[in-house]
């Protein structure tokens, strides 16, 4: 059975149910989509569901937000050894902040000859690797970077072998910027967040694999950090130095640039296809993803109104709109992203021996919907989406600020006839 009609086969079932409530009329018998009733399944639906993007995203396919004079990741291979960014020759040191003295047992430099190597970090692995799912979005950015299963130690590991005694509050991290400070990208966390894992979070790791393989040099390599529950420039790139800061408050590079550092990821939809100029009275296929942030996901929503005609201007979240739920699709059968044997990773967080996702949709990752909304007049429409988390509070309100996250209840304006 192809991926679409697996699809098929699970949704057919409240496609129908969508219909009746529309009031249009099916060929009985079709509650079930198999092989044998595929002339009833809807075929609008079955043709976009099958150009859908594949649920991991591979590392090439990865949008990229890099920065460098030259970007790191475009050293030639010889520069690359030269400077640490081969598993070769990769270096991590750790030590207290000059500035905000955390007072360390032990310190980690390449002075001293006690940087840690890649195959330091993979030993600790043998032992404490984790890998979880996530999906990498720019604050900045609307749509994400890509999805992936990030592969790792956790960085509380490292912070350890410091021995920390007194005046430790915040971590902070950078990596390779061509020995030129003004290129430094700087990211941090409270120590708390470092040490511990509440909220059922997974680890910050210092990450070395995604979807199963080594990091490629444009996601990182050797190693990056990567924070599950924040936006990507959380997640620093091409990792070189751990600074352990008695420093109170965030001093993220990003926070320079008028970024709200301290919110986590949002919760939002956006559509993928939207069908423009189609008959008048015949079916629409929609699909989309949707970014499941810290406060979880329960349900996509979607409006069609008619353009041009306006809402309560006391209502700009729309919150009285007659929102239709759509159909968040299930894992599917195929993972895509280059997954070796196409199979989740063994141990995986939050996934169960057989290789499912313990729940579903998962947290801080992403989800595809699909609707088949019934045929419409004539006309020039705008639909919307939005989600509802898993609190039941409507999304992306309440926290709809651009430099805490970018996201909005997306509008495409579309043609029927
Ligand atoms: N060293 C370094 N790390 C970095 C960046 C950077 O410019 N330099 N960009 C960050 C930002 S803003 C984002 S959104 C993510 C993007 O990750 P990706 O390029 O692997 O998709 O990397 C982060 N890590
Ligand atoms: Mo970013």
């Amino acid at each position: 059975m192809s991926e679409a009609k697996q699809f098929l086969t699970e949704h057919n079932d409240l496609t129908r149910r969508f219909f009746l409530r529309c009031g249009v009329t099916i060929a009985a018998g079709s509650a079930v989509a198999d092989n044998a009733h595929a002339a009833d399944t809807p075929v609008e639906l079955s043709l976009v569901l099958e150009k859908l993007e594949s649920y991991f995203t591979t590392q090439a396919k990865f949008g990229d937000v890099s920065r460098g004079r030259p970007v790191p990741h475009t050293l030639p291979l010889e520069k690359k050894k030269e400077v640490g960014l081969t598993r070769e020759t990769w270096k991590l040191e750790i030590i207290s902040d000059p500035e905000n003295p955390a007072t360390l047992g032990k310190q980690f430099t390449k002075k001293d000859n006690t940087a840690i190597d890649f195959d330091a970090l993979l030993k600790l692995g043998e032992k404490h690797a984790v890998r979880f799912a996530k999906v990498m979005t720019c604050l900045n950015i609307g749509c994400p970077l890509g999805m992936g299963i990030w592969e790792g130690v956790p960085l509380r590991t490292l912070v350890w072998l410091t021995q920390p005694k007194e005046n430790l509050r915040r971590v902070f991290y950078y990596g390779f910027h061509n020995d030129d400070p003004k290129q430094q990208f700087r990211s941090s966390l409270p120590v708390g967040r470092v040490l511990e894992d509440y909220d059922d979070l997974p680890p910050v790791i210092a990450c070395y694999k995604l979807n199963g393989e080594w990091l490629t040099p444009e996601r990182g390599a050797p190693v990056r950090i990567v924070v599950p529950e924040h936006y990507g420039y959380k997640s620093v790139k091409w990792l070189t130095h751990l600074v352990l800061s008695n420093l109170y408050h965030a001093n993220d590079t990003y926070g320079t640039q008028n970024n709200d550092v301290d919110s986590p990821m949002k919760t939002f939809a956006a559509s993928l296809h939207v069908p423009n100029n189609a008959k008048a009275n015949t079916p629409l296929p929609v699909t989309g993803y949707a970014q499941s942030g810290i406060s979880g996901l329960s349900k996509v929503q979607v409006w069609v109104s008619p353009s041009g005609k306006g809402w309560d201007k006391d209502d700009p979240y729309f919150t009285t709109a007659p929102w239709i739920d759509a159909t968040i699709l299930p894992l599917p059968k195929k993972f895509g992203g280059d997954l070796p044997g196409d199979a989740i990773p063994k141990s995986t967080m939050g996934f169960d021996a057989t290789g499912k996702p313990k729940e579903w949709p998962m947290r801080l990752a992403k989800a595809h919907w699909a609707t088949l909304l019934p045929g419409l007049p004539a006309g020039e429409y705008t639909l919307r989406c939005r989600t509802i988390d898993t609190k039941g509070a409507a999304q992306p309100m309440p926290r709809p600020f651009k430099k805490s996250g970018r996201c909005d209840i997306e509008a495409t304006k579309f043609t029927v006839g």
